[in-house]
């Protein structure tokens, strides 16, 4: 039988067993790069080296790695009650984690609906969203808004209002009564900006123009990231989400925050809407939900949307939606655990006071070569590159491989770095990222 430690040295065909996602498959299996350990701010990589995380792993493990306090409450729970449904069951801890979190939103965020990925959390929204419509007489609000260079996910809802195209193009038509907005990054007028642009706000006035296209009262709801994330940390210029806001309450269209990735502290408060003071309608959340230890995902309402759904008589099902794993005991377990931590340390305080140090860090390597842009906002930022004619994404990727090999690990898509380190990163450790990565700049050039 194959062992992890002969497959790495075993030949293309021995790997491919595993389909592995949103991976150049026979790039990687012919020089793999296996992961076996980690720790705090660290991987172990097969070969023994340790490897800083650079990036929470995909954004998600915002307390850093294999936290005996997770760790115990997750072990415990597995010996006490492996598993519980959801359907019409409950799991005290259950009710707990959701209040807690609702405590942490801004607003009448009040009402938790829970799922196991962003994914899920998302297309939970939209079908949300139509429901609650659809209980007001207004079932004729079908059409959702995303926006160009968004990611929500891959499930056909999230795909569909999802904007960045290379998710989208070999999967058909997507759903009907999609549009999208524009993106708001445009560096002739931001590029190097410090946090939130300056310019853009009136990119928000893209949803007049659809709102005059498609009609106000066909449009049930509008998601967006309020940073964008994947496509390569787009934070959203001063007054656009704002102006978001007040288009969709003039119009009873409800707003949808994707915080998959903003979410627990990301941006140096409990959520981008805390940060932003901007209530949407709902939130999603995944990733720093349960530190990424068991999945979890979550969609938090307004009090409104879940009273409207509480129609008809008691003893039917207001919602026809859930999963089997909705409130798994082992992501509650993680939940209530990590929130803890999050509380105890003060994490989403100190994400906050690094974000000028992760700020000036990152912007040092202006001046690089082919250094084009770079953003940043609360304890996440990205480089773009200049892509190498011919061949995009080579860049991306070579710098990225030198970093993994000089110690650090982190994200990249095409030519973009991406960097997301867990909120106990140390400043030493943030000069230890930039000083890795502007030599691998060099180094590739
Ligand atoms: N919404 C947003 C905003 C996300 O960032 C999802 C939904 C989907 O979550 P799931 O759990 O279904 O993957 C995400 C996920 C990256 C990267 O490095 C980003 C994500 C996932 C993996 C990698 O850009 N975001």
């Amino acid at each position: 039988m194959s062992t992890v430690t002969s497959l790495a040295h075993a030949d293309t065909n021995d790997l491919d067993a595993f389909f592995m996602p949103f991976t150049a498959n026979r790039q990687f299996k012919k020089a793999p790069r296996m992961l076996v350990g980690a720790e705090g701010m660290h991987y172990i990589t097969m070969d023994g080296r340790r490897v800083l995380d650079a990036a929470a792993g995909m954004w998600c493990v915002n307390a850093g790695h294999c936290r005996e306090q997770i760790v115990q409450a997750v072990q415990r729970q597995a010996a006490t009650m492996d598993y519980s449904p959801a359907f019409q069951m409950g799991n005290p801890a259950a009710f707990e984690l959701a209040s807690r979190i609702a405590a942490l939103a801004p607003g009448d965020l009040d009402t938790l609906f829970y799922a196991n990925s962003g994914s899920e959390a998302v297309d939970t929204t939209l079908k949300i969203a139509l429901a609650y419509h659809r209980a007001r007489g207004q079932g004729e609000r079908t059409r959702f808004i995303g926006r160009e260079r968004g990611y929500h996910g891959v499930g056909f809802g999230g795909t569909s209002v999802g904007g960045m195209k290379n998710n989208r193009k070999a999967f058909g038509s997507l759903l009907p009564g999609v549009d999208h907005l524009r993106h708001t990054h445009d560096p002739k007028e931001m590029a190097f900006s410090r946090g939130q642009p300056e310019w853009g706000a009136h990119l928000a006035e893209d949803l007049v123009r659809l709102c005059e296209l498609h009609d106000p009262s066909t449009i049930a709801a509008v998601i967006v990231e309020p940073v964008a994330g994947s496509t390569g940390v787009l934070p959203p210029p001063k007054g656009y989400l704002e102006r978001l806001r007040e288009i969709c309450d003039q119009h009873g269209i409800l707003l949808i925050f994707d915080e998959v990735i903003t979410g627990f502290g990301r941006l140096g408060a409990s959520f981008a809407a805390e940060k932003f003071g901007i209530v949407p309608d709902m939130m999603t959340m995944a990733k720093g939900m349960t530190n990424a230890m068991v999945p979890a995902s979550a969609v938090l309402m307004r009090r409104g949307i879940y009273d409207a759904l509480m129609q008809g008589p008691e003893w039917m099902i207001e919602l026809a939606h859930g999963y089997t794993y909705s409130a798994h005991p082992l992501a509650v377990a993680a939940g209530l655990a990590t929130l803890d931590i999050y509380r105890d340390e003060g994490l989403f305080e100190r994400a906050a006071a690094l974000s000028p140090k992760f700020e000036d860090a990152i912007h040092s390597l202006k001046g690089l070569p082919h250094v084009t842009d770079i953003r940043n906002l609360g304890l996440m930022a990205a480089i773009d590159l200049e892509p190498r004619p011919g061949q995009p994404s080579a860049r991306g990727y070579e710098v990225f491989l030198e970093c993994y090999q000089q110690g650090v690990y982190l994200r990249y898509t095409a030519d973009t770095l991406a960097f997301s380190p867990p909120l106990i990163v140390e400043e030493s450790q943030i000069d230890q990222i930039f000083d890795t990565v502007g030599k691998a700049i060099r180094a590739v050039a």
